[in-house]
């Protein structure tokens, strides 16, 4: 639908020139009889319901007066693989997206310009250990301070494992091919003798991989690591009531800020392993519009 209209607006374009074209800007993408929220019914392709980025797109659809606008309840994968579907019949879609994530280099898209802040500055991705690990896990507790990484090392990761390659051989192979990174997270970390370590995280691309690396240095350290997969409020409530040892997987300042409250002082922020992360609501580039206001219109 999209395409044609794309066409339609050319074709007349083309047959009255600038005549034609009123608003002097109007060049291809939505016409003026179709608004970007009829090309997507009103809908934002969301992701799991415990999610940060969920409840500031809630926030979102209310202070930038959305109201018609609905977002659509699903998982990481559902919404990478309706972007796929999209993006390859070059069809509009507006998804809640992330950074560090592989589909920026998958797809060419665009973060919604967000005037209003709703989805806060940049973001750091922070260690979170249980109350205690260091006492009792001093090498895995070292580790995990000073775990620390870029976006493009976690992005090396991630399109591993979207190419097919399973979770832990990819993180196998980061971790053979960055010795010296990982030399400093282990640097005077006391090695393990099969002690048990319990790391969560939740099923977001960018945390499956950085949770399967950590837990590949934990292991290569002498450490039996169990890696459980939970919804985003358990991961934070088992580091909090200790049935987790650690997550690597707080993104803060504002996407687990309900979290974060909710448990402070029940477990141990270890600082940011990842800085430069970003949250916001993203298209195609082929889309024409810029900016969340562009959903009202
Ligand atoms: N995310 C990816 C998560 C954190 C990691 C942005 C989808 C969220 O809670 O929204």
């Amino acid at each position: 639908m999209f395409t044609k209209i794309s066409k339609l607006t050319l074709a007349l374009g083309l047959t009255f020139g600038l005549a034609a074209c009123s608003g002097g800007e109007e060049s291809s993408g939505q016409a003026d009889s179709a608004s970007v929220g009829d090309t997507v019914d009103y809908k934002i392709t969301g992701i799991d319901p415990g999610a940060g980025i969920m409840k500031a797109t809630s926030a979102a659809i209310e202070e930038y007066g959305l109201s018609e606008w609905e977002l659509v309840e699903g998982s990481g994968a559902a919404m990478t693989a309706a972007l796929k579907k999209a993006y390859d019949d070059e069809e509009p879609i507006i998804i809640t997206g992330w950074t560090p994530h592989w589909m920026f280099s998958k797809f060419d898209l665009k973060y919604l310009e967000d005037s209003k802040g709703a989805y806060g500055e940049a973001e750091d991705i922070h260690s979170i250990a249980r109350n205690g690990l260091a006492e009792d896990l001093p090498g895995v507790h070292k580790v995990l301070d000073q775990f620390h990484w870029t976006p493009d090392d976690m992005g090396v990761v991630m399109s591993a494992i979207q190419d097919g390659t399973s979770p832990e051989e990819a993180a196998a192979a980061w971790v053979e091919d960055n010795a010296d990174k990982v030399a400093e997270w282990t640097k005077n970390a006391q090695p393990g003798n099969g002690e048990e370590v319990k790391l969560g995280y939740v099923s977001w691309d960018s945390e499956i991989a950085s949770t399967n690396v950590i837990s590949k240095v934990l292991k290569d350290l002498g450490y039996k690591v169990t890696i459980s997969q939970v919804e985003a409020g358990p991961m934070w409530a088992g580091v909090a009531d200790g049935s987790i040892d650690a997550h690597v997987a707080g993104w803060l300042p504002l996407t687990h800020a309900d979290q974060y409250e909710k448990y402070e002082g029940k477990f141990e922020d270890l600082g940011a392993n990842l800085e430069g992360a970003k949250t916001g609501l993203v298209v195609p580039k082929y889309m024409d519009i810029d900016s969340i206001e562009d959903l009202k219109e």
